[in-house]
């Protein structure tokens, strides 16, 4: 047998492995698949500083970029099975059942996972090693050398080909198992007090898409949860411990709100962040239902696939909108932002207080529990800083009169004044005061413009925001660990 051949038997088994763990997977879940399961444990345990690197390089597309990267991995060392197997079939089987054993272990250490959540591993390790065995066989046979040269490549192509066909037929099946139906028969109901006013009657661009909306969070799968079964059980240090349904929340008086969520991950002039329509039932509501402890000073929400994050139960009852919701700019929250149901809070970062896919709400303190992003370095109080944002102009302008334009955000303190600096290599412009446009409350971002008489020349352009507490953002540059970016904004322009 060549060694390309025999390194196509191993890439083979692989596939066969891999498509037909996708088949099984659609019963036992998604996130039981090897692959899966397995870039699931990597995200939980790869270094901070690698993280950063991926994100830094691949934006959003990480998590595409993990498995892309895992599968490359997984076809070469397929292939060096395929050569051990050359020398000795026993060899190959064993690297083959390693590898499934690998799938297994990771799959059962995944949160809620089942003895059951083996099997796309097991199932699909015993499919690979079958077929590693009777593709080595098919070239060692003595007749082979006879035979049609083309068996094996016959052989091996179609297996392969079969193996890529079953596992896209897995992934399509798993998706129409997927929530998008039951999202789409949600009636949300109206909010009880006065509707937050339609987009068309604020500026441009205030209100962030659904589709533009940045996304952030640790899972490869988005989770489909049925709201027919969800539900969120309230216990932890409280006198009443109670769980109520998805019909329960949607009979609850509702708010409806505009809250900017921002990522902490946000660098300086960065866009993860984005201003929303929330619909939802007040969290304070609930908590007050349960009745909180004295000195449980930590609200913790964990979702269907064991994230967490915590957020002070003070923040959660003074009477902000903090608020369990279930729409999302007059939808129902789409899938990846967290359907059925999500937290929102205004002011804090994403990861300390907008637990996506929420199921359950947990009163303890902060000297008991570490949150999944606090457990990894990053602060346990986490309030958004005051930031602010060039937007335009950028790159090269012809001279005349522009528009430099941008948004800065304090949430829940709000913004007093925009100030921007134009300035020259020879000389340093004087701090100009923007004009601030219409917003709804404190919890949103603020845009911002001043005009400006553009000649010839290069220009470094900054802004720099001041909240409603007086407190002007620093200069002092620093990056997002552990609690968010400081320092201000600046972008260079040509004017031609
Ligand atoms: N279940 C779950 N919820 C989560 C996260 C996560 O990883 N898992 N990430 C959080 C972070 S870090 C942020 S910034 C916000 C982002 O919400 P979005 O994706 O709707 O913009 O979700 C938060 N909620
Ligand atoms: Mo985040």
């Amino acid at each position: 047998m060549t060694k390309l051949r025999a390194a196509f038997a191993g890439v083979t088994a692989a596939l066969v492995a891999v498509g037909l763990a996708e088949l099984v997977a659609v019963f036992t879940g998604p996130r039981s698949a090897p692959l899966v399961a397995v870039d699931g444990w990597v995200i939980d345990h790869v270094p901070e500083w690698l993280k950063q690197f991926a994100i830094s390089v691949f934006g959003t597309n990480d998590k595409l970029a993990l498995l892309t990267g895992t599968a490359v991995v997984l076809l070469l060392i397929a292939a060096g099975i395929g050569l051990l197997a050359r020398r000795s079939v026993a060899l190959g089987v064993t690297g083959i059942s390693l590898f499934a054993l690998v799938g297994a272990v990771a799959a059962l250490t995944r949160e809620g996972a089942t003895i059951a959540w083996v099997l796309p591993s097991v199932v699909g390790g015993a499919a690979a090693a079958l077929t590693l065995y009777l593709l080595v066989r098919t070239e060692q046979r003595p007749e082979s050398e006879s035979s049609d040269r083309r068996t094996f490549l016959k052989l091996a192509g179609l297996t392969a080909a079969g193996a890529v066909v079953a596992g896209l037929a897995g992934r399509a099946l798993a998706d129409r198992r997927g929530v998008a139906e039951a999202r789409a028969q949600v009636e949300l109901p109206a909010p009880a007090g006065s509707p937050a006013p339609a987009p068309s009657t604020l500026p441009a661009d205030y209100a962030t898409s659904n589709k533009d909306f940045y996304r952030i969070d640790t899972s490869l799968i988005v989770p489909q949860v049925d709201p027919d079964t969800w539900n969120l059980r309230i216990h932890g240090a409280v006198d009443h411990e109670f769980t109520i349904t998805f019909a329960d929340l949607l009979a609850m008086p509702m708010i409806e709100r505009y809250v900017t969520l921002a990522c902490v991950s946000n660098e300086v002039g960065g866009d993860l962040i984005g201003n929303a329509r929330w619909l939802g039932v007040p969290v304070k509501t609930l908590l007050e239902r349960a009745g909180p402890h004295a000195g449980a000073d930590q609200v913790v929400q964990r979702a269907v696939d064991g994230w967490t994050c915590g957020t002070p139960t003070q923040v959660l009852l003074d009477g902000r909108d903090a608020m369990l919701a279930v729409g999302m700019n007059g939808e129902p929250l789409p899938v990846e932002h967290g359907f059925p149901v999500r937290m929102v809070v205004p002011g804090l970062y994403g990861y300390v207080s907008a637990c996506k896919w929420i199921t359950e709400l947990e009163v303890t303190t902060f000297a008991e529990f570490d949150a999944y992003w606090v457990r990894r370095g990053w602060s346990a109080q986490a309030p958004i800083k005051t930031q602010s944002r060039i937007d335009t102009p950028t790159g090269s302008k012809r001279a005349g009169e522009l528009t430099i334009a941008g948004v800065a955000w304090a949430q829940h303190r709000g913004i007093a004044k925009v100030e921007v600096q134009i300035s020259t290599a020879a000389q340093a412009g004087r701090w100009q005061e923007a004009e601030l446009l219409d917003t709804v409350s404190i919890d949103t971002w603020k845009q911002w413009r001043l005009p400006w008489s553009a000649t010839p020349g290069e220009y470094t352009l900054t802004v720099r925001a001041t909240d409603a507490t007086g407190q002007t953002q620093t200069e002092q540059r620093s990056s997002v660990e552990p609690d968010g970016a400081t320092g201000w904004h600046s972008v260079r322009v040509r004017v031609t």
